[in-house]
């Protein structure tokens, strides 16, 4: 019994390679057809080329990341059954290629948010910082999202407006460069890299969700999985929602798999435990009232793959990436091992979840090569490697404790 230890691999453009991949302690792979557009059908051809390549190493597709929620279908527009279609066919199509771990997020436009990706530790290590100030300066003065100032008190707006004159020209390109052109959602192609229109391309993305409020938000995700669950089920797949990251509301957008409250929602709105969760414990943690290990005992049963990194929220709402093991990562982990061992118990075959370091710091070699951000191959190799130890610690200690 043991969590199945994965990296995330972004395909054939990856700068970090299936080769290396196979050398770091990892067995699995988590990946996503990347060179299929958003709302497309995944073909069992286009499956199997990928899969065969990954087992090709030695090592296996243990879970997709993502199968993207086309935005048409967040927004519950007119369209939405014929990407639900899809949708439904790319499950029917993993879950005859044996792939049945289904990542993928509910937010809108956005998926993480940082305003600094290149975060300097004191130990020299780059890791990503989120400045609450800073984004609501991007959002008030940079974008200028209209109506923008309606979402801030009067002290945020001053202090918002007090940290963007005190940044160069150069430093706003930047910021705003980080915040939206380096998010996944635009890795899906709504803004091309050098677009010098990106701002009002994203105000235009921003103002389709004008009337979806959290409610509405909660109605087309219920809607979506109503639909899709039955297909999940007969294919043996199951879906692992990825939490907002952060886990609050931003740039006016409703956020809704946040906290407790919301996984206790999701679990009503579809009872199926084909309807699931990834627990990524960075993105719960960037919020004071989320203790990790309750939320995770509470929803256990229903958590399908594992994101593990760390939090560092600072009091003034700041928070950045730190080390994998600080924080409350052991109770966490002395949870999730507790589960396994539950399962196992209960005779559910899926105890070994698939895990992953979910991001890493910047560290060593990695500074000599590109990666995507968040995914350099060391620090997330630390990560990997930190993880297994304090797993395998804690399962001694469990399994001693319970013969
Ligand atoms: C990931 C998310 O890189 C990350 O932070 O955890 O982008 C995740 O892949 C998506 O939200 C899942 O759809
Ligand atoms: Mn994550």
């Amino acid at each position: 019994m043991e969590l199945t230890k994965t990296l995330r691999w972004f395909g054939e453009k990856d700068p970090i390679s299936l080769k290396e991949i196979a050398q770091t302690g990892a067995t699995g792979i988590v990946t996503a057809l990347h060179h299929i557009p958003n709302g497309e059908v995944w073909s069992v051809d286009e499956i199997l080329k990928t899969k065969n390549n990954i087992e090709s190493h030695g090592l296996t597709w243990d879970v997709v990341e993502s199968l993207p929620v086309h935005e048409d279908i967040k927004k519950g527009s007119p369209n939405r059954e014929k990407l639900i279609a899809n949708y439904k066919q790319s499950i029917k199509n993993l879950g005859v290629c044996g792939v049945k771990i289904i990542c993928y997020n509910f937010m809108p436009v956005l998926d993480w948010a940082r305003t600094n990706i290149q975060y300097v530790l004191e130990n020299g290590a780059e890791a990503m910082y989120f400045d609450k100030n800073l984004f609501s300066a991007f959002d008030l003065f940079l974008l200028k999202r209209p109506n923008a100032e309606k979402d801030y008190t009067e002290q945020e707006i001053k202090e918002a407006k007090i940290i963007f004159d005190s940044i160069s020209e150069e430093e706003k390109d930047k910021l705003g460069y980080n915040i939206i052109v380096k998010t996944q959602s635009f890795i899906d192609g709504a803004v091309k890299e050098g677009e010098k229109n990106y701002l009002n391309i994203f105000n235009e993305l921003l103002a389709a969700y004008n009337g979806i409020d959290k409610n509405k938000l909660r109605e087309n995700f219920s809607y979506f999985l109503n639909e899709v669950i039955e297909v999940a089920e007969e294919s043996g797949v199951c879906l692992a929602v990825h939490p907002d990251d952060p886990p609050f509301p931003l740039l006016g957008l409703p956020r809704i798999v946040s906290c407790d409250e919301d996984f206790e929602w999701l679990a009503k709105a579809c009872p199926s435990l084909n309807n699931g969760i990834t627990f990524c414990s960075g993105s719960l943690g960037a919020r004071t009232d989320n203790n990790l290990s309750s939320i995770f005992k509470k929803h256990a049963s229903r958590v399908h793959f594992l994101h593990l990194r760390s939090t560092k929220l600072l009091s003034n709402g700041d928070f950045y990436e730190t080390n994998h093991l600080e924080g409350s990562i052991t109770s966490l982990m002395k949870a999730i091992v507790e589960e396994q061992i539950n399962r196992k118990q209960n005779g559910r075959l899926d105890f070994n979840i698939p895990m992953r370091p979910d991001h890493g710091h910047k560290i060593l070699n990695d500074f000599e090569r590109e990666s995507n951000p968040g995914y350099p191959l060391i620090g997330r190799v630390k990560g990997l490697a930190e993880l297994s130890g304090l797993e395998l610690g804690m399962k001694y200690l469990l399994e001693n404790k319970s013969h």
